[in-house]
């Protein structure tokens, strides 16, 4: 007997299977007997009397169909397991940061306390870990990462309580289990920063956090309190008078406007929050959440909106982990990118951020090097924040291209270059001051943002430290001071900026990541040419720019000033690296310097109404001459700066985890060593 549909019409087509089945097994033919014995004889008749292929069609099916069944359940475990775990990382999340409303919590992995994975990492520092929750869009090679926070400078924004709670929370986890802890805070394996283009495998204790598990928090020291006093003080008249404003004008108690986009409020964003200043700063979040708008018609310095606005967002949002400075980052990030539509991709210095214009000042189609190579930190960051990599190429093309031009001498470049053609200008001029000083700073710190893999900025910053030595340094008499001068068409003038006190704390930096000793005993001599900058004026305030001696002359010191050049900005450079000489060296005498500076601002650039101002003459202690501004980098930098040399603590802001923009706002390492 046939099965199928063409059993009575013709021979039987090939591609069906025909089942045959004798006359016993039909039923009601041969009756129906459901005996165990009898079923599994006959079923064992049936599957003898299959043809091979037939067998192999029915084992086949089964195989298929028992595989199917394994791969479902598996999926559907982890489906099951992804959605729990979620759920409790989102309450997490809630309960911990409850000031702080996370704006994005579907695009971002929200942030989280220190210790918010201790249920996904039960035995890190045994185990593999598992991999960290990255959420991947864009290129497969940029990673949106939850920021990197510092307990450290959480704890202080809390009460006595909460930080209490703190600790006892991190004794319990650390006996039940083995996390990675840090002075009292907890380290999240899962947040340390990576380069967009490496993925994290393991997660890595920065080495500078061996043995520091017990360590409490340093508390903070008289000279801390004495600058938390005198930002106070600048705060509060930057609030009476200049309240969302470029700049205060302390003495006609009013304001000045640059950008119009409160650059002072978001300069000290990240130093109220490293002060512990919790009121100033959530007063100042309100303002930067209700006021802060992007959307005008205002023509913006490409260089100082990023390093300012930019870096000062995106460094609040790695502090706080606060995801409203992001947003604000993302957007001011995307309104600078028409800066960069030029022939030769060198971007023009001025963009205007509503209209999404750009254009090079009205006088030349030349920007200046340093401002075209001291946004990368920055951009470079945030393409790794949002996974948007053009960001990341547009400044890193400007790197590869100035890498290659020709015009340079021993590795010093000149201070303009063409946005048409992209070549130097104004050749034959070398400063290490103004339109070229952080060109040199940000080849080295680019290299240490990316984990110090990038040789051609090395190459580039190496080269030209000993460019430096070749043609800028000097000796000063009487004192015998080294300094750094300009080169003017092979002229040697013994010239040189406040700015240039900036290479002392950049050239330690580099000899703390492994560069030469002796970048560190230039830095030595360098810090004390800059001290004697502001202790050899009558004030002890530094001017502008100083000029030194090169001969011996009687009753003449090291350090001459011309009448143009005696202003006091209330610039940073000397206490930046009056900070990073402390860090690195321990030595005393460099808190005590910048002691003295701090007392001499005090003395005569405080208005007693509330902020403090530049002043015109330094050598003039009866009246220097207030110029009624006080700059924002003085609240963003200058004190800053202050706070951390008078520290104690090499974790608050940790130099192995952190990398400072030129305007001091800190930025993660992406892989820390
Ligand atoms: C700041 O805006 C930055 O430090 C910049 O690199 C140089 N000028 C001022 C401070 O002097």
């Amino acid at each position: 007997m046939y099965s199928g549909a063409t059993a009575a019409a013709g021979p039987p087509r090939r591609d069906f299977i025909s089942v045959t089945l004798g006359p016993e097994e039909v039923i009601g033919v041969g009756g129906y007997n459901n005996s165990k014995a009898w079923r599994r004889r006959s079923c064992w008749r049936k599957w003898k009397q299959l043809s091979r292929l037939q067998r192999s069609v029915i084992l086949f099916l089964f195989a298929f169909l028992a595989v199917c069944g394994v791969i479902s359940y598996t999926i559907m475990g982890e489906a099951w397991k992804s959605i729990t775990n979620k759920s409790l990382d989102e309450q997490r999340t809630e309960r911990e940061i409850p000031g702080l409303k996370l704006a994005n919590p579907a695009v971002l992995p929200a942030p989280q306390k220190a210790d918010a994975n201790h249920g996904e990492y039960p035995e890190l520092s045994l185990q593999k870990p598992p991999k960290p929750p990255h959420v991947h869009r864009g290129p497969s090679n940029l990673q949106i990462k939850a920021p990197r926070r510092d307990m450290r400078l959480k704890t202080r924004h809390d009460t006595i309580r909460a930080v209490e709670e703190l600790v006892e929370a991190d004794k319990v986890e650390k006996t039940e289990k083995s996390i990675i802890s840090w002075r009292g805070a907890v380290i999240e394996p899962d947040q340390s920063t990576e380069p967009p283009s490496s993925k994290i495998k393991e997660p890595e204790k920065p080495s500078s956090v061996e043995g520091e598990d017990q360590k409490e928090p340093v508390p903070i020291n008289e000279r801390q309190m004495a600058v938390i006093e005198a930002f106070r003080h600048a705060w509060k008249g930057y609030k009476d008078f200049a309240w969302g404003h470029d700049e205060l004008k302390p003495l006609s108690k009013s304001y000045s406007e640059w950008f119009g986009l409160g650059l002072t409020l978001i300069d000290a964003l990240d130093t109220m929050w490293i002060f512990g200043l919790k009121e100033e700063f959530e007063e100042a979040r309100k303002w930067v959440a209700n006021d802060l708008v992007f959307d005008k018609n205002v023509d913006v310095n490409l260089f100082e909106s990023t390093i300012r606005i930019l870096g000062g967002l995106l460094s609040t949002y790695h502090l706080s982990g606060d995801s409203l400075f992001l947003e604000k980052a993302k957007d001011i990030g995307n309104r600078l990118m028409p800066a960069f539509r030029t022939p030769s991709k060198i971007p023009y210095s001025d963009v205007n951020i509503g209209r999404g214009t750009a254009h090079p000042p009205r006088w030349t189609s030349d920007s200046t090097v340093a401002e075209v190579t001291s946004i990368q930190l920055e951009f470079r960051e945030l393409s790794r924040l949002t996974g948007d990599e053009k960001f990341q190429k547009a400044v890193d093309e400007v790197m590869k291209h100035v890498h290659s031009l020709s015009g340079k001498n021993d590795g010093l470049v000149p201070m303009f270059i063409n946005t048409n053609s992209g070549q130097f200008t104004h050749l034959g001029v070398y400063t290490l001051g103004a339109r070229a000083d952080s060109y040199y700073e940000y080849l080295l710190k680019q290299w240490i943002q990316g984990g110090k893999k990038e040789n051609e900025l090395l190459e580039d910053y190496m080269r030209a430290i000993e460019g430096v030595k070749k043609h800028l340094l000097q000796r000063s008499e009487p004192k015998k001071l080294t300094f750094v001068g300009e080169l003017a068409h092979g002229h040697f003038s013994a010239k040189m900026d406040h700015l240039v006190c900036f290479l002392p704390g950049t050239l330690a930096l580099g000899a703390h990541n492994g560069l030469s000793a002796d970048h560190m005993k230039l830095a030595e001599a360098l810090i004390e040419t800059c001290y004697q900058m502001y202790a050899q004026v009558e004030t002890g305030l530094s001017p502008e720019i100083v000029h030194f001696n090169l001969r011996a002359q009687k009753g003449h010191k090291d350090v001459e000033i011309k009448p143009a050049d005696r202003h006091n900005l209330l610039r940073p450079e000397t206490v930046e690296s009056l900070f990073y000489m402390y860090r690195f060296t321990g030595d005393k005498k460099y808190q005590d310097w910048g002691w003295e500076i701090l007392q001499n601002f005090n003395r005569y650039t405080r208005v007693p109404t509330g902020g403090y101002t530049s002043i015109n003459n330094v050598q003039n202690p009866s009246n220097p001459e207030p110029r009624d501004k006080m700059e924002s980098f003085f609240l963003g930098e200058t004190l800053k700066y202050m706070f951390l040399l008078f520290s104690d603590d090499i974790d608050l802001i940790n130099l192995d985890k952190y990398v400072f923009n030129t305007e001091a706002h800190p930025l993660p390492i992406w892989a820390p060593s």
